[in-house]
This record gives structure tokens, C-alpha cells and sequence, in this order.
């Protein structure tokens, strides 16, 4: 996307609809959200027009007179002895029509694009996988598709006529044909889709099989710091950025340092409110990691004034994938950002008053990562369990099991094998008593 205009940032202005429903603040809330979205797609906001409505305009979403306002203010940006930077997109709240899109930017004079289209396009930008490629291809050819008979339409009086006559016209049928290219494209990319899905589902059950792991998913709102956790918590060096949907693909690492049981950390893709219906569907599948998981660890950026209500967004998505009745620990993350210590004292109060059981922390502090790892050991070492295991010496090469899927609290010989004291999952001890029972059956 061109954003750099002479070496500048691209300047942009945000406009929206209030409609009665809709209480001021989480308005101001949305507003801000359209705001960093548009940020991260390397846009700069100058201003932004907002209008209460008991509806959306039809021809044009806003009314008559704020589009005049739009249209002046980006005019008056353009004139040429003022210094200014151009407008060069307006960005509008909503989902709206194509062809309240089309009215709206001839009215204006500059480029408009929905919220929907904005988080595409940023979703577009950042896919690196060809499975999170294949996806967000699948949701911006959805968001086409249902448009592509308005924009026929719009091409003038004479395509109605003809698909008027009885027969198909030549308007329809292109507009037939270019549906059809696009749902055999989606089907195709759906195939690839489900293959690489059957492809990850055996290593994710190779991974199970692999004595003992235990998994966690790291999830919350988009930006509230997952993959800086997940950093943290493993070692490993996976995308941080300050913008929005900076990870698309489940990333999967152990804990660091490691522990008993083993745990396996991933990374997921961060959930907005209205989030298009096309994306939530393509991505219920790197989602499913987070049903797999024994722990969800939900992130919320409490420095952000509006984290109430990503902290609800996040818990609808979850319960909409059906992960309501997975554990989860809330940990409340950016603490160093909120203001001083007294503020933080008191904002920690709060939150500890009003969700129980939370974790109040921040990413940048060690000794708060450390504890967080200490509470994810100790949410599976609680159901850990103590066994003795006799293990002959026909049968060592379970040896390196006992050694890796178990704590071995003491161990010790005789001529006819060894003995193990040892601490482990019910899963993995009952492998290894089910392979030991084989074993002396021989
Ligand atoms: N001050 C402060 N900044 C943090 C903290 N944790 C994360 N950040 C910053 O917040 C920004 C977003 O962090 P990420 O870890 O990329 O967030 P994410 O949840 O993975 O975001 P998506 O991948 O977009 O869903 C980065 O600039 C981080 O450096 C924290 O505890 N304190
Ligand atoms: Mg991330």
C-alpha cells in the first residue's frame, strides 16, 4: 500500500457514525482503535468527524452536511500555499456498503475504507505462513464476493437493463462468472487448508505422544504483549511490534528453563472487537491450538483504559471456539506503563478485587516473569504423582522415558534391575507401567 507521499507519512482522517446504542465511551474507544489500526497500516491521523445518527445514511453513510465538512476540511488540506500534507484516506468506523463507499469518496474527494478492509489489509501485510497466507486470502475474497453484484450495478443504468430482458446479460454474467472464479478459488484454498490443517494435527499429536507435555496458549486482544510473554517464558526470539495482529501464526516453544512435566507454550493470533466474520472463521483454526491447551493464559494490557472491554472480547471469541471450560489464569500485563507507583498500587488493588486469582505483572520485569513460570509449574505439578517403577535390565530402553517424562526422585539397582522412585502426570506414568507390563510379558 502507498503510504509515503514525498518522503512523508500519509496523512488520513477518521469518521463515524454514533448510532443511540452506543454509550460515549466505548464510541471513544472504537475511535482510538480505528486510529492505531490505521497507524499500523503506516497512516497518520490529522482529525477525526463524528456524527450522532439514529441510522447510517443510505446513499453515503454520513449525512449531507458532514460530508460537506470532510469534503472542505480535505480540500482545504490540498491547497497548495498552506504547507499541509494532503488528505489521502478517509477511514470510516463501520462496515459499510460499496456503494456507500463509492458515493462517500465522490463526495469527499479521497479514498475511503471500512474497518473491515483496514484489518484485512493489515492481516494481508503481515501473514508470513502459507497457512495464514491461504487464510486471510479466503476472508478478503468472502468480503468481495457478496459485493461484486452491487459494484455491477453500479456500472450503470444499462447493465439492469439487459439482465432486465428475461435473459442473462452481459452485466449479470460477468459478475456470474467472476463469483464463480471466486468460490473456486476458495474452494481450492480451503483444500490447502485442510491438508496443512491434517499435517499440523499429526505433529500436534506427535507432540502429544511425546511423554508427559503439557500445553499452555497464550491468548488476549491484540498488542497486549503474548509474544513479548512468550519471549519471556521460553527463551525464544519470536515477532514483537507495537501494532496490531503483529502475529497471525500459532508459534509453539517450551518453557524455559525447563521443568516437570515438560510445557509447551504457543503464541496465538490476538482477537479485536469486530473482528470480520470472514477472519474469525479462517482463523478458528490456528484458535484451536488455545482448545488444546491445558492453561490458557489470557493477556490483558492494563495500561489501557479501554481493557475491560478487550478483556470481554476476548473471553466472547473464547467461548465462541468453545474454550470457556478450559482453566485460565488472567494475567493483567503493562503494568509499568500505568502511571506511578501509587497509581499502580491502586490500579492492582482494584484488579486483584475484581478478578481473583489474577496476575498482576509486567513483561519487563524479570522477577514478575519468573513468577508467572512459577504459577504455570505449579498449575501441573498439582496434579503431578509419585509411583515406584522396577525396570529390568531387559528393559533399559525405557530408561530414557522414565528420564524424560518424570521427575526421578531416587533411583537405585540390584542384579535384577533398577528401581525408580519418581514423580509424574497419571498419563505418562500409566504409558510407562502399560510398556513395563508388556515388556515382562514377553
Ligand atoms: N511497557 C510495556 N510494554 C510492553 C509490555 N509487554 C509488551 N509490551 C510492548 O507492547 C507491544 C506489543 O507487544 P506484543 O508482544 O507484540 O503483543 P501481542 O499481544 O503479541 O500482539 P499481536 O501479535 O499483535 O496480537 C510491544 O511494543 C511490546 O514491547 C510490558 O509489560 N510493558
Ligand atoms: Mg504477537
Amino acid at each position: 500500500m502507498q503510504t509515503e507521499v514525498k518522503g512523508k507519512i500519509a496523512h488520513a482522517v477518521v469518521a463515524a457514525v454514533q448510532l443511540p446504542s452506543v454509550s460515549d465511551v466505548e464510541f471513544e474507544a472504537s475511535l482510538a482503535e480505528l486510529r492505531d489500526l490505521a497507524k499500523t497500516l503506516g497512516f497518520k491521523v490529522v482529525h477525526t468527524f463524528t456524527q450522532k445518527r439514529t441510522a447510517f445514511e443510505t446513499s453515503a453513510y454520513l449525512g449531507p452536511g458532514k460530508r460537506v465538512e470532510i469534503r472542505d476540511f480535505i480540500a482545504g488540506s490540498e491547497a497548495t500555499d498552506t504547507g499541509n500534507t494532503p488528505i489521502e484516506m478517509v477511514f470510516v468506523d463501520h462496515e459499510i456498503s460499496p456503494s456507500q463507499a463509492r458515493n462517500l469518496e465522490n463526495e469527499v474527494g479521497c479514498d475511503v475504507m471500512d474497518r473491515t478492509m483496514v484489518i484485512l489489509g493489515i492481516f494481508h501485510r503481515n501473514a508470513r505462513s502459507r497457512a495464514a497466507r491461504a487464510q486471510v486470502e479466503i476472508a478478503r475474497l468472502g468480503y468481495m464476493a457478496p459485493r461484486l453484484r452491487e459494484m455491477a450495478k453500479l456500472a450503470g443504468p444499462q447493465g439492469r437493463q439487459r439482465s432486465g430482458t428475461g435473459g442473462r446479460g452481459a452485466g449479470e454474467s460477468h459478475t456470474e462468472l467472476d463469483k464463480r472464479k471466486i468460490r473456486d478459488r476458495i474452494a481450492e484454498l480451503q483444500q490447502e487448508i485442510a491438508a496443512m490443517d491434517v499435517e499440523r494435527k499429526t505433529q500436534r499429536s506427535r507432540r502429544q505422544e511425546r511423554q508427559g507435555l503439557a500445553n499452555v496458549a497464550l491468548v488476549g486482544y491484540t498488542n497486549a504483549g503474548k509474544s513479548t510473554l512468550m519471549r519471556a517464558l521460553t527463551g525464544s526470539d519470536v515477532l514483537v511490534e507495537n501494532k496490531l495482529f503483529a502475529t497471525l501464526d500459532t508459534t509453539v516453544r517450551a518453557l524455559y528453563p525447563e521443568t516437570v512435566p515438560h510445557v509447551l507454550v504457543s503464541d496465538t493470533v490476538g482477537f479485536i472487537k469486530n473482528l470480520p466474520h470472514g477472519l474469525v472463521a479462517s482463523f478458528k483454526s490456528t484458535l484451536e491450538e488455545a482448545l488444546d491447551a491445558s492453561l490458557l493464559l489470557h493477556v490483558i494490557d492494563a495500561s489501557d483504559p479501554g481493557f475491560e472491554r478487550q478483556l470481554e472480547v476476548t473471553d466472547t471469541v473464547l467461548a465462541e471456539i468453545g474454550a470457556e471450560t478450559v482453566p485460565r489464569i488472567r494475567v493483567f500485563n503493562k503494568m509499568d506503563q500505568v502511571g506511578d507507583a501509587s497509581a499502580q498500587a491502586e490500579h492492582e488493588a482494584m484488579l486483584r478485587a475484581r478478578y481473583p486469582d489474577c496476575f498482576v505483572m509486567s513483561a519487563r520485569h524479570q522477577a514478575d516473569v519468573a513468577m508467572l513460570h512459577q504459577a504455570i509449574v505449579a498449575f501441573f505439578r498439582k496434579d503431578l504423582i509419585e509411583t515406584e517403577l522396577f525396570l529390568p535390565w531387559s528393559a533399559q530402553k525405557l530408561r530414557g522415558d522414565i528420564f524424560s517424562g518424570c521427575e526421578v526422585l531416587e533411583e537405585h539397582a540390584d542384579a535384577e534391575g533398577a528401581f525408580f522412585r519418581v514423580r509424574g502426570t497419571r498419563e505418562v506414568l500409566e504409558g510407562l507401567t502399560a510398556q513395563l507390563a508388556a515388556i515382562n510379558n514377553i
